[in-house]
C-alpha cells in the first residue's frame, strides 16, 4: 500500500479548520464528522509522549490521545475534547481542537526550529540567587526572552539571609535599575521564609513559569508556595541539550489560593540563541526611545560616532551595566548559536 503522504504545515492547519468547520455544521454527515455534543472545554495539565492529561471544568482529569491533525499540544492550552469512557489502556479521551493560545512559550529544537513548551502564561518569574553567584547578565537574558516573547516578568533574588546587611545593601543597589526600569523584584529566602508572602500574591490567579540557572532555588520556593509539587530539591536537571529525544513529562499545577504554576524541563531551558540581534536590542526596554536615531543605519551602539544609546549612557540615562551586558550578550550569541545547550 502507498505510504500516506506528509501533510505540509499549510495542510496540516487547512484540515485543522476544516475539523473547526464541521464542529460548527449541524447535522453535517461528514463520514469523518467530529460529534459535537460529545466535545467539552478542558485545559492540558499534563502532557508526555503521545498523549495529554485534560482536566474540565469540573476538575476530572482524563488521559487523552491528540488528533494527529493538531500541530502542538502543550501544557496550559485550551482545548476542545471528547472525555471518552475508561478503557484498559487509561487513555480514554481524545483532543480535537486547540484553541488560539494568548501566549506562547518557546524553546529551539533541533528538527523543528522552534517549539511551544507552554501556552496561555500570564507571567514568568526569574529566579537569580546570591549564591553560587548574581550574574545580572543572565538576568538580562531572560529579560530580553521575555520581552520577545511578550509575557511580563517578575525578578527573584533568593538566599538573601547569606547576605550580610552591608553587602544586601551593595545588591539592592546593583539591581535597583530593574525596578528604575518598571520590572518587579523580590527578594526572597527559603531558609528565612522572606518574601514568600509577596511572591504568593504575584501568582494569584495568574498562569505562572519558573526559570533559573540550575541550583538556585526554584525547586525550593515552588515547594514553599505549592505544598503539593513536591519537587525534589538539589536535583540537577539535565542541561545536555538532548532534550529533543527525551519524553519530557510537563504539568501544570494550581496554586492553593488560585492561580496555576506550569513546570517542565523545557520551559527551564527557555533561551534566546535564536533571536536576531534587532531582537536583542528591542529586549532592553531603555534603548527603545533612541532606536533609529543613531548617525549610522547599521549602528553596532558601541563606539560608533552619532551613537545615542552610547550618549545616554554617558549622560547616565541608560545603565553602564546593561549597556555592557548587552554587548557581551551579543559577543557571546555567535558561540551558543550552533549548540543546542541551555545558554544560561
Ligand atoms: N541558603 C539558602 N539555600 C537555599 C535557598 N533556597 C534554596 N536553597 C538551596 O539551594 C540548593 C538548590 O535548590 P533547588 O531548589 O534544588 O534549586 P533549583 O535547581 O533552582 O531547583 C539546595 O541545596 C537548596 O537547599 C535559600 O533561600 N537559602
Ligand atoms: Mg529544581
Ligand atoms: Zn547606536
Amino acid at each position: 500500500m502507498a505510504k500516506k503522504p506528509k501533510l505540509t504545515q499549510r495542510q496540516k492547519r487547512q484540515v485543522a479548520a476544516n475539523r473547526a468547520r464541521r464542529l460548527n455544521e449541524k447535522g453535517g454527515n461528514q463520514k469523518n464528522a467530529i460529534d459535537a455534543s460529545k466535545l467539552i472545554p478542558g485545559r492540558v495539565v499534563g502532557r508526555f509522549g503521545k498523549h495529554a492529561d485534560v482536566e474540565d471544568q469540573q476538575g476530572n482529569v482524563s488521559r487523552c490521545h491528540i488528533r494527529r491533525t493538531i500541530e502542538s499540544v502543550v501544557c496550559g492550552d485550551d482545548v476542545l475534547f471528547d472525555a471518552g469512557d475508561d478503557n484498559d489502556s487509561g487513555v480514554s479521551g481524545v483532543i480535537e481542537i486547540v484553541q488560539d493560545r494568548r501566549s506562547v512559550l518557546t524553546r529551539p529544537d533541533y528538527y523543528d526550529g522552534v517549539k511551544p513548551i507552554a501556552a496561555n502564561i500570564d507571567q514568568i518569574i526569574v529566579v537569580s540567587a546570591v549564591k553560587p553567584e548574581l550574574s545580572t547578565n543572565i538576568i538580562d537574558r531572560y529579560l530580553v526572552a521575555c520581552e520577545e516573547i511578550g509575557i511580563p516578568p517578575i525578578l527573584i533574588l533568593n538566599k538573601i539571609e547569606l547576605l550580610s546587611d552591608e553587602e544586601f545593601e551593595s545588591v539592592k543597589a546593583q539591581l535597583a535599575v530593574y525596578e528604575e526600569l518598571g520590572y518587579s523584584l523580590i527578594y526572597t529566602s527559603c531558609k528565612r521564609s522572606d518574601g514568600l508572602d509577596d511572591l504568593k500574591a504575584c501568582l494569584n490567579d495568574k498562569v505562572s513559569v519558573f526559570v533559573g540557572q540550575s541550583g538556585v532555588g526554584k525547586s525550593s520556593i515552588i515547594n514553599q508556595v505549592l505544598p503539593d509539587a513536591d519537587e525534589l530539591v538539589g536535583e540537577i536537571s539535565d542541561n545536555s541539550g538532548l532534550g529533543q529525544h527525551t519524553t519530557t513529562a510537563a504539568k501544570l499545577l494550581h496554586f492553593p489560593e488560585g492561580g496555576d504554576l506550569i513546570d517542565s524541563p523545557g520551559v527551564r531551558e527557555f533561551s534566546l540563541w535564536h533571536m536576531p540581534v534587532e531582537q536583542i536590542t528591542w529586549g532592553f526596554v531603555e534603548f527603545r526611545d533612541y532606536l533609529g536615531g543613531c548617525k549610522f543605519r547599521d549602528c553596532k551602539h558601541m563606539n560608533d560616532p552619532g551613537c545615542l544609546i552610547r550618549e545616554a549612557v554617558e549622560e547616565g540615562k541608560i545603565s553602564t551595566a546593561r549597556f555592557d551586558s548587552y554587548h557581551r550578550i551579543l559577543a557571546t550569541m555567535d558561540e551558543q548559536r550552533p549548540s543546542y545547550t541551555n545558554p544560561f
